[in-house]
């Protein structure tokens, strides 16, 4: 156990800062073995502060304090203690001279700054900037950024920070110097400086009121030809921002530079975007088509926060979502706009279903805005991120487009270089729509997926349908008892001949009802039959609905239903309630009515081939596991993969038709076309290697022979891997190694689709992947490639009924915690829902965090994560 027991910070807490800082000054010396930081801050009395603090108490965590002087005096009486400075009775306006060194070489957490390839970077989200220098590191302190950086020309041509270049030059020794200049007050968490030697590839935007930005982009030489993805990608955010939001860039200059060494995927310092390597580069022959995807919604997510973040920021941590839920929202809307609005909802929902809700249902529970925490890298949660988004998607279908954007201009009108709260953004949708959303609010503050409980009468006679709804939402940790949310439930109502019926006098044939109460009841009239109800359209809610659907009922949806959102969950609904009717052995065959639909799935001509690749997936084990109590992982998969199996054999002919069909041949472009023709083509190439005969053996072979782009070759490799053929297998895996080993994100790939393969990826697999001599400890997405997909995605081999899998997890996650806590406390995450499986995976996961908990030196960020987990009877 350790020795002090780490404590919460509490929103109920917040106290405006006791001081302000309005400038600062750094002068940053670059050296191999170390950095000596020179600050000089512009401090004043907070007139805000009631406190009459007479002591300035600066943030600082493992600096080495070099000097200290205030106006010009070197300070005495000063007292360093465990992560804070404080310089005793000081005046109202002054400034403070510190000088700091630090060690980023031996930097291992990545956070502040550290090395990564021999290049210098920083991260200062959340609370990075106190390892650089001692400051009041919160982000209700905003502050104009001066920064000179120095370092030796040759290792390190290249020295970027915040704003635009205002002066450089040449040093003594060989070094060399360039100033930049930030002036907009920002947040210490958006500091950023960047050093090494990089390839700059140059483009430009035009803004809307016809000024240049020069747009740059900083990687190393090998990676060169990856660039054009992501400025292209910078373009069309820049371009959709203005047209959608009414937001133009403010800098002359927009940077974005990757590294290969991350915490997380971006980072929005202002106007230097820092990137995991994995979330910006691509090219055809080493990016999936999902790899580009996600980086197109990533450099917009962190061009949007420049508006939705860095020029309206977060008062304190807790409003977090302030910031990250309006940006994912911002970021979903752009990635509908730039492909299928239904297939980009339907991946999303599918993701905060499976994550988002279990995270809900879990130990680790949590408002969107958060009431207390103990290490806030902790609270960058599926919560935070894709409910906040959820819940501003909310406020988006309430007040209709156009308001919402009267709503979204005044917000960032009136709050524009301030830090402030959720609240403030709620109040500023309020008074543009004239709304009230007070009952809303409580979104922000209550925890857990509210539960939605429909059912339904008809009377034949007077022709009225009567839809009756109640809500409720399960305790959370510290809320048993939760007060009803305003849901907008989007809905129709569709006739047996598929016809949308009108469900008013103006005959719309779709509507939003609104639940405020815990229940309600809506009458339609005129009615000449009983309607098949089709609710929580395009998903209006982050809610579980219960309405007793029929299997047939169902199949009916699955094709007429206007919304395509629910002609996709339809269709999952449908397999959710087939597989686990064979687990729980309620039917002993696979009901053949799903293999109708997906048969008629692949022979209508004229249909969206994403969608139909979509349609086809059954639900993943994951979600299956979610929808059950006392889960056995085993059984649960074993009847998913029967149910497959099922589906693969009875569709064999058509499957190979629709590969011949459309699968595109060509030069790769990532392009909405091309995107969908390949995902069906490569998920019927998936189900046909899962019947394990010659005819898919040869088509994956084929295809990985011959592809030539890296969404075909790796859908190839997977296929293989997760087949019996091990001979190809073994072949593939040694053949694609050996074609990109000199290439880390390629290797990435390689490692995940053996840890996370059902068929091979056990823990004998794993524990040879981290002896390979490409794995490498200090290098974040390699630990999440391999330790992280097999706990996360791996679930058969993860809960092995031996233990052996959670045991396996247990020592990687104790070891990372010695030198990286924000990776090792990430890797907890599939332990902390232990009370959902049945007994033996039960008692075997919470065993694992027993010994984590009782460990003498772990991290505040793991300590948090198993303590929460275990609960009071842990
Ligand atoms: N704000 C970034 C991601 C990020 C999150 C947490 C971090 O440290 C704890 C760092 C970066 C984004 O939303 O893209
Ligand atoms: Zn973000």
């Amino acid at each position: 156990m350790r020795a002090e027991q780490p404590q919460a910070v509490h929103l109920a807490d917040y106290r405006v800062p006791a001081f302000l800082i309005d400038h600062v000054d750094l002068r940053i010396e670059l050296f191999e073995d170390c950095a000596l930081v020179h600050s000089r801050l512009n401090i004043r009395r907070n007139p805000a502060d009631e406190s009459q603090a007479r002591d300035l108490v600066l943030n600082g965590e493992e600096l080495g304090l070099e000097s200290l002087m205030l106006d010009g005096r070197p300070v005495e009486n000063h007292r360093v203690d465990e992560g804070f400075l404080t310089v005793p009775s000081v005046p109202e306006h002054f400034h403070l001279d510190v000088t700091t060194r630090i060690h980023p070489r031996d930097n291992t957490r990545l956070e502040g700054l550290y090395q990564s390839s021999g290049m210098f970077c920083t991260q200062c989200e959340a609370e990075g900037f106190r390892r650089i220098t001692y400051f009041l590191d919160r982000p209700d302190v905003m502050a104009c950024y001066r920064t000179r950086i120095e370092a030796d020309r040759e290792a390190y041509p290249v020295l970027l920070a915040n704003g635009n270049p205002v002066d450089w030059g040449e040093l003594e020794d060989g070094r060399h110097q360039v100033t930049w200049e930030d002036p907009y007050p920002k947040p210490s968490y958006l500091f950023a400086m960047v050093a090494g030697d990089l390839v700059e590839k140059r483009d430009e935007f035009v803004t809307g009121s016809g000024r240049t930005i020069d747009l740059r982009m900083y990687v190393e030489a090998r990676n060169e030809a990856k660039c054009e993805h992501a400025l292209a990608s910078l373009k069309k955010a820049m371009a959709w921002d203005e047209e959608v939001y009414g937001r133009e860039y403010d800098l002359d200059i927009f940077m974005v530079v990757a590294v290969d060494d991350f915490n997380m995927g971006a980072m929005e310092n202002k106007g230097l975007n820092i990137f995991n390597s994995s979330c910006v580069l691509a090219s055809p022959e080493t990016a999936t088509d999902a790899a580009y995807d996600r980086i197109e919604s990533i450099v917009a997510h962190e061009y949007f926060h420049n508006w939705s973040g860095n020029r309206v920021t977060c008062r304190d941590w807790f409003q977090l979502s302030l910031k990250e839920g309006f940006t994912v929202f911002r970021d979903n809307q752009f990635s509908a706009d730039m492909g299928s609005p239904t297939v980009q909802r339907i991946d999303h929902v599918n993701m905060l279903r499976t994550a988002q809700f279990a995270e809900d249902a879990g130990p680790m529970a949590h408002p969107v805005r958060p009431d207390s925490y103990i290490e806030i890298a902790n609270f960058y949660t599926l919560t935070v991120y894709e409910k906040g988004a959820e819940v501003v998607r909310m406020i988006h279908t309430l007040l209709g487009p156009d308001m919402f954007r009267e709503g979204s201009d005044l917000y960032f009108a009136r709050h524009d270089g301030q830090a402030v709260t959720t609240d403030d953004f709620v109040s500023a949708m309020e008074d543009a729509s004239s709304r009230d959303l007070t009952q809303f609010r409580r979104w922000y503050g209550q925890a857990g997926t509210p539960e939605l409980r429909v059912t339904d009468t008809f009377d034949a006679e007077s022709g009225t349908y009567t839809l009756t709804i109640r809500q409720s939402c399960p305790a959370t940790p510290g809320q048993s008892h939760k007060e009803p949310f305003h849901i907008p439930v989007r809905m129709g109502l569709i006739a047996s001949d598929g016809e949308a019926l009108p469900l008013d006098a103006e005959q719309n044939t779709e509507t939003v009802l609104e639940l405020t109460g815990d229940e309600h009841s809506f009458q339609f009239s005129g009615l000449a039959e009983r309607p098949v109800p089709s609710l929580l359209r395009g998903f209006s809610a982050p809610v579980k609905l219960d309405y007793p659907w029929t299997r047939d009922q169902l199949m009916f949806l699955m094709s007429r239903d206007p919304d395509g959102f629910n002609r996709w969950d339809a269709g999952q609904k449908l397999a959710v309630d087939v597989i686990l009717s064979i687990q729980q052995g309620r039917d002993t065959e696979v009901d053949p009515r799903p293999v109708e639909a997906y048969r008629t799935l692949l022979t209508t001509p004229g249909l969206d081939r994403a969608m139909v690749a979509r349609m086809l997936a059954l639900p993943s084990t994951a979600w299956l596991i979610e929808l059950t109590d006392e889960a056995d992982v085993a059984a649960i998969d074993g009847a998913r993969h029967q149910v497959e199996q099922t589906v693969a054999r009875a569709l064999r002919d058509e499957l190979v038709q629709v590969r011949a069909d459309h699968h595109p041949g060509g030069s790769y472009a990532f392009e909405p076309g091309q995107v969908a023709a390949r995902s069906l083509s490569n998920s019927a190439l998936t189900l046909l290697t899962r019947i394990g005969d010659e005819q898919g053996r040869e088509q994956a072979l084929a295809q990985f022979e011959q592809a030539t782009n890296m969404t075909d070759r790796l859908a190839a490799l997977k296929a293989l891997v997760d087949s019996p053929f091990s001979q190809e297998r073994e072949d593939a895996l040694a053949r694609f190694h050996a074609d990109w080993h000199h290439d880390p994100q390629v290797v990435e790939q390689w490692f995940a689709v053996q840890s996370g393969s059902p068929w091979i990826g056990n823990v004998n697999c794993v524990t040879e992947l981290l002896a390979h001599p490409a794995f490498d400890w200090k290098n974040p997405n390699k630990v999440r490639m391999v330790i992280g997909v097999f706990a996360g995605r791996n679930l058969t081999h993860f809960h092995s009924p031996d233990g052996s899998g959670h045991r396996f997890l247990g020592e990687q996650i104790r070891r990372l915690d010695a030198f990286n806590p924000q990776i090792s406390a990430q890797l907890a995450q599939p332990l902390t829902r232990w009370r959902q499986y049945a007994p033996h995976l039960r008692d075997s996961m919470a065993g694992i965090l027993r010994e984590l908990r009782d460990l003498p030196d772990l991290s505040r960020d793991l300590y948090e994560v198993v303590t929460k987990s275990l609960g009071e009877s842990g």
